[in-house]
C-alpha cells in the first residue's frame, strides 16, 4: 500500500464521464464500506455535472477502496438519468450537492444517499440507492421530498445537508 496521497479526478482511468470545467467533482464527499470487503469507499458528489445536455443536473460517484487504496477502478456513476433511478435529470437539479455513505439496514454494507436540494426548483428531494456484493446498484433506488415526510411544499431545499 502507497502512503502517498492520490489525485483522483473525472479524468483517472477507470473513472466515468470526463472532466469538464464546472462539473465541482468533489463537491461533497462521505466514506464507506459499499461492498462489504473491508475496504472504504468513497461517493463523490458532482453536482455541475451536465447530464444529457442538462446543465449542472448533477451526478454522484462511487469510487471503491481496495488493497493499494482508492483508485478509479470499478467507479461508477448514477445520475437522475440512470436506469432505475427515479426522475428525471433537469437543468440546475444539482444532484449530488450532498451525498452520504451509510449503512442504514446493518448489514456491513453501506448505502448511498444522494440529495439534489434544487430538484423542482428547490423543493429538493433525496434519492436512496440500495447496495450488495457488487456495491451501489440503481436497481430498486428510491427517493422522497420534504413532502413525503411531512413536511413543507415549496422551496425547502429538503435534502441541503446530509448527516448520519
Ligand atoms: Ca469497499
Ligand atoms: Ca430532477
Ligand atoms: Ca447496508
Amino acid at each position: 500500500m502507497t502512503a502517498r496521497p492520490v489525485r483522483i479526478t473525472q479524468a483517472t482511468a477507470g473513472v466515468p464521464g470526463s472532466a469538464t470545467k464546472g462539473d465541482r467533482f468533489g463537491w461533497s464527499l462521505s466514506a464507506g464500506d459499499t461492498d462489504g470487503d473491508g475496504y472504504a469507499d468513497i461517493a463523490v458528489g458532482v453536482p455541475g455535472k451536465d447530464v444529457s445536455g442538462r446543465n449542472d443536473a448533477g451526478a454522484a460517484v462511487v469510487l471503491r477502496g481496495s488493497a493499494e487504496g482508492l483508485t478509479g477502478t470499478g467507479a461508477k456513476s448514477f445520475t437522475q438519468n440512470t436506469a432505475g433511478v427515479p426522475g428525471n435529470a433537469e437543468a440546475y437539479d444539482q444532484f449530488g450537492a450532498s451525498v452520504r455513505l451509510t449503512d442504514s439496514n446493518k448489514d456491513r454494507r453501506a448505502e448511498l444517499i444522494v440529495g439534489a436540494f434544487a430538484e423542482n426548483d428547490g423543493e429538493g428531494g433525496v434519492w436512496l440507492f440500495k447496495t450488495g456484493k457488487s456495491g451501489i446498484t440503481a436497481t430498486g433506488a428510491t427517493n422522497f421530498g420534504a413532502g413525503s415526510v411531512g413536511g413543507p411544499k415549496g422551496l425547502s431545499y429538503f435534502g441541503e445537508v446530509l448527516a448520519g
